[in-house]
């Protein structure tokens, strides 16, 4: 057996050409999770989130509620899918159990 010779498979099986292994390791989807405005949530509350949900240090979780405020919208983050809809989930329940109506919601993003 010629162990060194891969291309030598295809005479020892018959013509059956056997095709390459895929790599294994793919890139997963990755999903945004956006934070939604409305009217009533107070601002610190917002910032408080980004802060403990999504890691921002206060300057950053300021800007990106502001962006919010002013927009409508923005991405707070951009994660593999079981952990943007855990985040959103988590965010929409925090802002419920404080009676607040902030809504996170998650979107396809593009990958590369
Ligand atoms: N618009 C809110 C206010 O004026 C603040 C706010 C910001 C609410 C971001 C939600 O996702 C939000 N108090």
């Amino acid at each position: 057996m010629r162990l060194a010779d891969d291309d030598a498979d295809q005479d020892r099986e018959g013509g059956l050409a056997t095709a390459e292994a895929k790599p294994k390791l793919k890139r997963p989807q990755l999903y945004k999770v956006l934070l939604l405005n409305d009217d009533y949530t107070p601002m610190e509350f917002v910032v408080h989130i980004l802060e403990v949900f999504f890691g921002m240090g206060r300057e950053k979780a300021t800007q990106i509620m502001l962006t919010v405020h002013t927009k409508g919208a923005a991405v707070v983050g951009v994660f593999p899918r079981d952990i943007a809809e855990t985040k959103s989930e988590q965010v929409n329940v925090y802002a419920q159990e404080n009676q607040h109506p902030l809504v996170s919601t998650v979107e396809t993003a593009e990958s590369e």
